[in-house]
């Protein structure tokens, strides 16, 4: 099997309007930085970076009405889905660049739009060690990285989730749709709304108890042709001694083998069509590792092991 698509488009959303700790807007930089596009172009795919998006400054202010930088937030994400959507239409593979997760939002409306246009079936893997299902009456910050899953279920604020509803008025996703991996902080009222809503959540206890192996055939269980695998990589998945480079480090991640194999069966696929590798935060990073690290997983998710092995099941 090989990739539905085979160029891919870099975009950069240079932004920390949604995160707790300013910084993730040099996330795009410190990917160039460290290698990405070379890399991928060794593996003998084709890149083109288009550069940066445009959008507000972060006025660094206090939540208003249980948000924080809404009109702000909501800018980056309108520009994240006319740049995701517009790759997807010229037949790319995007790789969104960011930036904090907010941007989850828009770019995973701009897939779920293409694949209502096309009539493909959409599965998302969220890669994180939280659930970013928080509401303005759950949320413990205001942040908004911490609630693009739930607004791209049609809970959040208007603007947001109009952005991610479909022309036939449904929302962007369902919970049968998305599978959430490596979570291991999720706020007191969060949990009980991902419970009510039935997500399928793979969080470490479970990756703990059945390894990785198990996690990621159960998470990629059901796909088809019609399948467009969609992966929102928050870099804060992994384990903080291997990845400081994050705005909100969580012990116990997963390990750097654990996180190839994760890589490695995504690729096996065959379905990966769209990208987000968010949350790097180069302010917070030592010497760049945790992009240097994120460029070679990603490496990973594009098929650089199994290059080297015949795929299981041939
Ligand atoms: N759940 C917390 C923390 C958080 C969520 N996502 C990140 N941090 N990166 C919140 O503020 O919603
Ligand atoms: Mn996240
Ligand atoms: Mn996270």
């Amino acid at each position: 099997m090989s990739n539905p698509a085979q160029t891919l488009a870099l975009i950069g959303a240079p932004t920390d309007i949604g995160a707790g700790s300013r910084g993730a807007s040099m996330g795009p930089e410190a990917l160039r930085v460290a290698g990405l596009q070379a890399a991928l172009e060794n593996h003998g795919l084709d890149v083109i970076d288009r550069g940066n998006l445009h959008g507000p400054a972060n006025p660094w202010q206090p939540p208003s009405g249980g948000y924080r930088h809404l009109p702000e937030v909501v800018a980056w994400n309108q520009a994240v889905f006319a740049a995701v959507l517009s790759e997807l239409q010229a037949g790319h593979l995007p790789v969104l660049l960011g930036g904090d997760h907010c941007l989850g939002l828009g770019s995973i409306a701009a897939v779920a739009r293409h694949c209502h246009d096309t009539g493909k079936t959409l599965r998302v893997l969220w890669l994180d060690a939280h659930a970013d299902f928080n509401t303005s009456g759950l949320t413990p910050s205001g942040n908004l990285h911490g609630m693009p899953v739930a607004c791209l279920f049609g809970l959040g604020p208007e603007p947001l989730t109009a952005l991610a509803r479909l022309p036939d008025g449904r929302n962007a996703l369902t919970p049968a749709q998305i599978r959430q991996i490596g979570i291991r902080s999720v706020d007191a009222g969060e949990k009980r709304l991902v419970r009510e809503q039935g997500l399928e959540v793979y969080d470490m206890r479970f990756i703990d108890e059945v390894g990785m192996r198990e996690t990621m055939q159960r998470a990629l269980a059901g796909m088809d042709d019609a399948t467009h695998l969609h992966v929102s990589f928050d870099v804060d998945f992994l384990d903080p001694e291997l990845a400081p480079g994050v705005d909100t480090t969580v012990p116990g991640g997963p390990t750097y083998r654990e996180a190839q194999l994760c890589m490695e069966m995504i690729a096996d696929s065959g379905r990966l069509a769209s990208l987000d590798i968010v949350e790097l935060n180069p302010a917070l990073d030592v010497r760049n590792k945790t992009a240097r690290l994120a460029v070679d997983l990603v490496e990973s998710l594009f098929g650089k092991s199994t290059l080297m092995r015949e795929r299981p099941g041939r």
